[in-house]
């Protein structure tokens, strides 16, 4: 049940770890859906969109494991309905307000051995406005550990807007966010069992890092937004992932 301390917490630090939101049954036909995708990326739905491990640095692009999936929400039906999940919606609700929608969709799967995804704000991304109604789900389809890249998260980072963004040489793909001469604290690490969603604001920094394990640390990635709210990127307006209220 969402509660007005959760609300509290998400809008101090600007993210909410809530642990173990689904079981391991309500989450076994997701991880089925998502290994068998992983297996055999040509088996996905018209308009799904897959990322290999190597496609952020530009040697290595096109090549290596499948590192994360788009719009599986906004083309497959079954996820449609898992992003409809009574009690996932209670919380995004009770972040944003009584009227919702996905407003995009992603998974990122972390392979053995996978790369890290540096600081960012969601927001540099997918300009949302107002500012404040952009609110990440990330959940946790495996354990996420300090070995295999769990989320970190700068607290209170969020309060700050957007940040301008300079330019990776390395990877273009990633917007690099320059806090100038503002004072924050340190990442705080996340690890949570499988199951677990860590709501997190869409100005909140955050990051995960390499995959040290043998194992893949997946995750599906579902950015709720209000009703109202728009991009001022007119395409993302176009590619909503799924219209709830
Ligand atoms: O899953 C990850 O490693 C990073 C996810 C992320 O950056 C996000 O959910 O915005």
């Amino acid at each position: 049940m969402f509660s007005q301390p959760l609300k509290d917490r998400y809008e101090e630090n600007g993210f909410l770890v809530v642990e173990a939101l689904f079981t391991d049954g309500e989450l076994a036909p997701v991880r089925q859906r998502i290994d068998a995708l992983i297996a055999d990326p040509a088996s996905r739905l018209a308009g799904v969109g897959i990322g290999r491990e190597g496609d952020t640095k530009p040697e290595t692009k096109g090549t290596g494991d499948v590192r994360g999936a788009s719009f599986l929400v906004r083309f497959d039906p079954f996820f449609q309905d898992f992003a409809r999940t009574p009690k996932l919606l209670d919380h995004a609700r009770g972040l944003l307000g009584p009227r919702i929608k996905v407003f995009r969709d992603q998974a990122l799967f972390k392979p053995p051995r996978g790369q890290a995804k540096p600081l960012h704000q969601d927001q540099s991304y997918f300009l949302v406005d107002p500012v404040d109604d952009l609110v990440t789900a990330w959940i946790a389809l495996d354990e996420a550990t300090l070995d295999n890249g769990c989320m970190t998260y700068v607290p209170g980072s969020h309060k700050h807007g957007i940040f301008p963004i300079s330019p990776d040489p390395e990877r273009p793909v990633h917007h690099i966010p320059d806090t100038g001469a503002i004072k924050l604290g340190d990442a705080v690490a996340c690890p949570v069992p499988a199951g677990s969603v860590i709501f997190h604001h869409g100005c909140a920094l955050h990051a995960s890092a390499d995959n040290h394990t043998d194992t893949w640390r997946k995750a599906l990635i579902l950015h709720f937004a209000t009703s109202e709210a728009m991009s001022a990127r007119d395409e993302l307006n176009e590619q909503v992932s799924l219209e709830i209220d």
